[in-house]
């Protein structure tokens, strides 16, 4: 009876071993992708856009008229969506580009009037615009803010304001 119950408890012991061993290299995989995103950050590293990938206006077209303010609604394929600072490989955040701004493809964009971040996840944003004609543009950027290469961006559209 004793013997048994022994045994049994020395197997449990024994198939949670594997367990604690799979932990072990999780902190050390861990630790490697810690100090691998934080050199990605220090050297502005691209991150590779997945194939397939698309960032689109799926309300809005070149040429529309609309009233202010505009809801814009972004359109996203064969990614997904995750905060900006979080490092979740296939994912990243939108940016909404008004009027065109300069930007360099090989920087974190920077948060300005034109360059709006939506680093919470956000899919779409309402914009209060002047009449007369706007363009916008999407570019989805990775979890340092920094766009794809090649980079992930909707045509340029323009629309006019009421
Ligand atoms: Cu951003």
């Amino acid at each position: 009876m004793m013997k048994s119950r022994t045994l049994a408890l020395s197997l449990l012991v024994f198939a949670s071993l594997p367990a604690i061993a799979a932990d072990k290299v999780d902190y050390k995989s861990m630790a490697k992708q810690q100090a691998g995103n934080y050199a990605a950050e220090k050297l502005n590293l691209p991150t590779a856009a997945p194939a397939g990938a698309k960032v689109y206006f799926p309300t809005l077209k070149d040429g529309d008229t609309v009233s202010s303010p505009v809801t814009v609604v972004f359109g996203l394929a064969a990614m997904g969506i995750a905060p900006a600072g979080t490092q979740v490989e296939g994912t990243g955040h939108h940016h909404l580009l008004i009027d065109g701004p300069t930007i360099d493809y090989t920087m974190p964009l920077p948060m300005t009037d034109q360059i709006k971040h939506f680093g919470k996840g956000q899919t779409e944003t309402t914009l209060t615009l002047t009449p007369g004609k706007h363009t916008l543009q999407l570019v989805f950027g990775d979890w340092k803010h920094q766009p794809f290469n090649p980079s992930i961006q909707s045509d340029k559209i323009t629309i006019t304001v009421k």
